[in-house]
């Protein structure tokens, strides 16, 4: 067996970013991705694009190693050839507004019929109840998961994230829930239904925020830089809020990535204080034990920063783990795209694509021993209508043509 997911066949009818993000990880397990598009195409192709009339960095990153087939789910055609792949398919993703789905004519009732064995997953915005027929973006599910009340300084407003927690978050939520409803259908012979609302994925990575909403019960948080505190858990900077306090301090030369994320572990300060030259400070009663430390975390940071502030941020990540010290220097793109190590472990990927070239995208983020991912271009639309109709479902020539001609694919 080559890959994880060999043999396992998804009929994909994601859009956007949620639901191909989950459906590229499939691919890249392995299963056999058949990306089916409206005769218009994904929107994405044509969204944000860099280059005129090619498909937009938006679509080659979010759907390499699919088959594309085009195809109107309103024409009557359109919908005897849905239910014919129905029937040869492990899974069908969809990630569509509210709905969508059962006004062409298909409920879980209807596909189940088709196809006892079909895992059906969907993406949603929101679960069951007020927002049910909501839809959601990115930083919708942000804002109603956690994340933007929790985000940005204390006196300033909520910020969103760059990190698409709502969409690729909820995409690889989705991916767990196919894989484990795989392994079941194993034992049961049985698909079933997986669903995963964007607000649900966003406040389980925002799982630590409720702890701390129920902390604030019995008081102020003392692990976070705020003074004041009111009913709620209010936004902490750059402040990590957990066990160990950390901050962003500045490095040489001042750019606005030239910063280091800094965490004093207990073990770390005796090291910080003679880096920073102040020795002194590792027996001082008034510095050497994090109690003693918690009330004045932004001294210490002042203190750390009036160093790095003189060394450039490479060097500072050095010094600081030559002491085993955790920290990271602020990254930005363009040092990540340009990375020698993240090319070397295949996480940052360049992809041959017949229109628009050679282009870098992120790659396989989950390593299997026995399973490598194989990073491929994203499919052309439509370009494998006459494998996937001709060859597999037999459709004649002829017959093909007259689909196209239709508006059928
Ligand atoms: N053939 C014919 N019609 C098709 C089709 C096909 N192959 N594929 C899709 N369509 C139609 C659907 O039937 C639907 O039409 P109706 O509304 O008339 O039933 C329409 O295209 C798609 O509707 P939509 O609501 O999904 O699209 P939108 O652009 O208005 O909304 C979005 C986009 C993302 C807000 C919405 O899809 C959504 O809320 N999805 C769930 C949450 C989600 O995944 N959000 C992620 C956003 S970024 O990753």
């Amino acid at each position: 067996m080559g890959k994880a997911l060999e043999g396992v066949r998804v009929l994909d009818m994601t859009h956007v970013q949620s639901g191909p993000s989950c459906t590229q990880i499939l691919a890249w397990l392995g299963a056999d991705v058949v990306k089916i598009e409206a005769p218009g195409g994904d929107i994405t192709r044509k969204q944000l694009r860099d280059l005129p009339d090619v498909d937009s960095l938006y679509f080659t990153m979010l759907n390499c190693n699919k088959r594309s087939i085009t195809l109107n789910m309103k024409s009557e055609r359109g919908k005897e050839l849905f239910t014919e792949m129905v029937g040869q398919f492990d899974i069908l993703a969809e990630n569509f507004g509210p709905g969508a789905v059962d006004r062409m004519g298909f409920s879980w009732e209807t596909l189940q019929e088709i196809n006892p064995r079909l895992i059906y997953a969907s993406i949603k915005g929101f679960g069951d109840g007020p927002y049910t027929h909501f839809k959601a973006y990115e930083v919708v599910a942000q804002a109603m998961g956690g994340s933007m009340t929790t985000t940005g300084f204390e006196d300033g407003p909520p910020l969103a994230t760059g990190s698409q927690i709502g969409d690729s978050g909820t995409g690889m939520h989705a991916v767990a829930g196919i894989l484990a409803a795989l392994y079941q259908r194993e034992h049961t012979g049985r698909g079933q239904r997986v669903t995963v609302a964007m607000q649900h994925a966003v406040l389980n990575l925002c799982r630590v925020k409720l702890r701390d909403q129920q902390r604030l019960t019995h008081g102020p948080l003392n692990e976070y830089p705020n003074r004041e505190f009111g009913d709620a858990v209010p936004r902490s900077g750059n402040a990590s809020g957990g066990g160990q306090p950390g901050w962003a301090v500045k490095c040489a030369p001042g750019g606005p990535n030239d910063y280091i994320y800094v965490i004093v572990q207990p073990v770390g300060w005796e090291p910080i204080t003679k880096l920073i030259g102040r020795p002194e400070l590792a027996d001082d009663p008034e510095w050497s034990t994090p109690a003693a430390r918690l009330s004045k975390l932004d001294k210490m940071f002042q203190m750390i920063e009036d160093w790095t502030s003189e060394h450039g941020k490479w060097d500072v990540l050095a010094k600081l783990n030559a002491h085993n010290i955790p920290c990271g220097p602020i990254l930005s793109t363009k040092e990540i795209i340009e990375d020698t190590s993240l090319a070397e472990n295949e996480i940052v990927v360049k992809v041959d694509h017949p229109e628009r070239g050679e282009f870098t995208t992120v790659g396989m983020p989950i390593k299997l021993s026995d399973s490598a991912a194989d990073i491929q271009r994203s499919p052309l639309l439509g370009e494998h209508n006459q494998e996937i109709y001709g060859h597999e479902l037999g459709v004649p020539d002829n017959e093909l043509a007259e689909l196209k001609a239709n508006g059928v694919i």
